[in-house]
């Protein structure tokens, strides 16, 4: 079974696109994971049929928490598409958030602020090591951006908790980013 391929699906369907899995998604973006399977195996892209166990099979091999399984629900923990209606409890995050990006978007948000650009939500990620992988998808050497979150809290930014190691917001000012030394 190729769990990267059957990750990659389900963020598809629970992060960016779920009317074409005819997925009723809610406010907290949880799916039915009946309808999700039934939809999976429609595709028949599977070389079997899928099961509730494949789906806990993909969250174990996965090296990112990507997903929850909640009940006989699931939903996508970040990543969502701009426009998509996910609602998120604020939380409060640790007083220093990072942001891996490439060089060249790097200039422009010191500028400009970090924007979801086309996702629902800012990602930022709790450690060094986590921007680094999140800015070396799009750069070889990416810059780390460092934000202060009591500053942005201040400014009026929200936090959401993603899991682990990603943090969520609807943006942050330029001046509350600094250049990781
Ligand atoms: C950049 C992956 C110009 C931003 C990762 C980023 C993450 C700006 C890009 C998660 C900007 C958007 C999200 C501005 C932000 N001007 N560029 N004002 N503000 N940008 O992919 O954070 O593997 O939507 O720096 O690990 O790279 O899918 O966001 O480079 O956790 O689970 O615009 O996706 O997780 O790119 O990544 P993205 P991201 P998964």
């Amino acid at each position: 079974m190729n769990y990267i391929r059957l990750s990659k699906e389900i963020a598809y369907a629970l992060r960016h696109a779920p009317w074409k899995y005819q997925l009723d998604i809610d406010e907290e973006g949880y799916v039915s994971i009946e309808a999700l399977l039934q939809a999976l195996n429609q595709t028949k892209k599977y070389d079997k049929e899928l099961v509730l166990d494949d789906l806990y099979e993909v969250m174990r091999v996965m090296e990112k928490r990507r997903f929850e399984i909640m009940g006989n629900q699931m939903r996508a923990l970040y990543g969502h598409s701009a426009g998509m209606v996910i609602k998120k409890e604020a939380g409060v995050p640790p007083a220093i958030l990072y942001h891996g990006t490439t060089r060249q978007a790097a200039s422009k948000i010191m500028r400009s602020g970090l924007k979801p650009m086309g996702r629902l939500f800012v990602h930022l990620s709790l450690d060094v090591e986590t921007a680094l992988k999140v800015g070396k998808r799009r750069d070889e050497e990416p810059v780390l951006l460092v934000v202060d979150t009591i500053h942005a809290m201040q400014a009026g930014v929200i936090f959401y908790k993603g899991n682990e190691h990603v943090w969520l917001c609807d943006g942050v000012p330029a001046s509350c980013l600094s250049l990781l030394k």
